[in-house]
């Protein structure tokens, strides 16, 4: 038996079947480790640990040779040892599925030690590697036992039976072997060379005690019908081998994704933001008129809104960040995380405001940003002076072309870190994003921000731009009525009309109001710390039963009133006075 199904299984196919049995098992560890929380990876480990177990001047000797990648090419030779390791164990399995065994035990030994003693291993580091060697043997065994058709469908039940762990353990114990050995202990002792070398001597007395304890009782079908000897069956291999790939991809990128996720917020939560050097001015007592329903004037994080492109929220490790600065400049710079913190940093309360917001619409909101000003770090670069754009590029490829004039003006434009007190959230571009007031986002607001290049507008074009969207994106006037709500109703009497106006940059110096296009009245306005916030209003309105509408419109502090003509967000951002109609009762 053991010589038949040797035979049976070309080399190869065991290599495969051991190959595709190694990355289930990476894996599912993956998978495991994303799941159970921040550990370190068992390649990484074995790598690490290799580190530490090298000599100095080799150490140097690989620090010198690939620099900055000596990490991942020990990772990545430490990924084709294991290949190497796990296809031969596939091809010494395909006689003896026991060896298969052990040599994930081994691996898993390896590993788990590895893990156990990084100095900053904790308690259930193992349990992704045990998980995965555990998964990775049960794949080789399953695999090889595809591999051969006869062995099954055709044999007796103890042979079928073999099913999950056993199906090579029969061939480990040759014409002795029952499937029910399964591989365990007693499966061993006497099964050696010498009758395995004897397929014919059938004489069965020997065989069956042994292992079996009297469960042997059918001999494999191989010896009863010479028709029915196992074959290879490449396609049942083939097709097993395939969903072995999909499992070993789907546990990696998942798991690659989950550890991601944790390992970012685990930094994100490790930063220590600090203190501004150009502290924002104390809010004025009115910035906030404290109405029910009006929007507050700073917008807490978790209300913000949110617009991007990205399907799946960039995870961006702040320690392996940085900020590349190159293009129309007289010296590229690069910044890490840490070296923008060292910065002197600005604190600013600014308005984002999308281009695809709709009169009336949400996608506004007010925080205090706290970040490096983008012409402190830009200058160090050395500025063209026929550049006149910035291409930023996010983590996730995403790119801004934002006028370089604006940004070097002195306004506050900054990459920002912190967002109302808070590290930036990853959803708002952890660890670093670009605020530029008076810019709508797509524009200029680059979350996730890891590269800059200087350029100009008739050489590069950023992401919206080939889809239809304006180029230069500066912030239209708007102004929004919050309370009372659209299609809302209300008692007739006393009440309050009350909303926010933006011109970021620029600022609002009126709010009118009207209803039913009767005179526009003036609204009061709330305080703004300065010109890049959105501002609050109110007015009183005594309403009467029936329908109204009420409409209202912001003068700029350059006294340009917002236009009645109605256009859509594309290209460049809506423009129109925001109206409700609502039933007094
Ligand atoms: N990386 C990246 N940054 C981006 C975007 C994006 O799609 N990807 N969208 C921009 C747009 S259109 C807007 S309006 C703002 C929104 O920022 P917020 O999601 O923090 O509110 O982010 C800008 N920054
Ligand atoms: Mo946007």
């Amino acid at each position: 038996m053991l010589v038949q199904r040797n035979s049976t299984v070309p080399a190869w196919a065991g290599a495969l079947a051991g190959l595709v049995s190694g990355g289930v098992a990476l894996g599912v560890a993956q998978l495991v480790a994303g799941i159970v929380g921040p550990t370190t990876f068992p390649v990484v480990a074995v790598g690490d640990a290799t580190v530490d177990l090298t000599p100095a001047p080799v150490k140097d000797f690989a620090i010198r040779t690939f620099g900055e990648n000596d990490k991942a090419v020990l990772v990545g030779g430490v990924l084709v040892v294991l290949a190497c390791v796990a296809a031969l164990i596939g091809v010494v399995a395909r006689g003896r599925v026991v060896v298969g065994y052990l040599g994930f035990a081994v691996f898993g030994v390896v590993g788990a030690s590895a893990v156990v003693t990084r100095p900053d291993a904790g308690g259930l580091d193992v349990v992704p590697t045990v998980v995965g060697v555990v998964v990775g043997a049960w794949a080789l065994g399953w695999l090889l036992r595809r591999a051969v058709r006869g062995d099954t469908g055709t044999a007796p039940a103890g042979t079928a039976s073999g099913g999950a762990a056993s199906g090579g353990a029969a061939n480990g114990s040759g014409v002795k072997a029952a499937p029910q050995d399964g591989g365990g202990p007693e499966a061993v002792p006497g099964n050696g060379s010498g009758a395995e070398t004897a397929p014919q001597d059938d004489s069965g007395q020997e065989a069956a005690p042994r292992s079996g304890g009297g469960l042997v009782a059918e001999r494999p079908a191989v010896m009863r019908a010479g028709g029915e000897a196992p074959t290879f069956d490449r396609r049942r291999l083939l097709t097993g081998v395939a969903g072995g790939v999909v499992v070993a991809g789907v546990g990696a990128v998942l798991g690659q994704q989950l550890g991601g996720r944790q390992a970012v917020d685990a930094a994100r939560t490790g930063v220590r933001l600090p203190r501004p050097a150009t502290p924002a001015k104390a809010l004025p007592a009115g910035a906030d008129l404290r109405i029910g329903g009006l929007s507050p004037f700073v917008t807490p994080n978790k209300d913000f809104y949110r617009v991007d492109t990205a399907l799946v929220v960039p995870q961006v490790d702040p320690s392996d960040w940085t900020l590349r600065i190159h293009g129309m400049v007289d010296r590229p710079v690069e910044l890490t995380f840490a070296d923008l913190l060292k910065l002197p940093l600005t604190e600013a309360d600014v308005t984002l405001t999308c281009v695809s917001n709709e009169v009336g619409g949400p996608y506004v909101g007010n925080a205090r940003w706290l970040g490096a000003r983008m012409a402190d770090v830009l200058r160090r670069a050395g500025l063209r002076s026929d550049a006149d754009m910035l291409l930023s590029t996010s983590a996730d490829g995403f790119t801004c072309g934002t006028p370089l004039d604006v940004v070097m003006d002195g306004r506050d434009a900054l990459f920002a870190v912190a967002m109302n007190g808070e590290v930036l959230p990853v959803d708002h571009g952890f660890p670093v994003r670009q605020v530029v007031p008076g810019l709508y986002g797509y524009v200029s607001a680059t979350k996730w921000v890891v590269d800059i290049k200087v350029t100009r507008f008739d050489r590069d074009e950023a992401y919206w731009t080939p889809r239809g969207w304006s180029a230069r994106g500066p912030i239209k006037t708007q102004s929004r009525i919050d309370v009372p709500r659209a299609g809302g109703s209300l008692k007739a009497g006393a009440t309050t009309i009350a909303g926010v106006a933006w011109a970021q940059h620029t600022g609002v110096d009126a709010v009118e109001v009207r209803v039913d296009r009767g005179q526009w009245r003036q609204a009061r306005l709330a305080e703004v710390p300065g010109p890049d916030t959105w501002r609050q209003w109110a007015i009183d309105w005594t309403a009467t039963p029936g329908e109204h509408t009420i409409e209202v419109r912001a003068t700029d502090a350059a006294g340009r009133t917002q236009t009645d003509q109605l256009a859509p967000p594309a290209p460049d951002g809506a423009t129109g006075w925001h109206a409700v109609t609502v039933q007094v009762a």
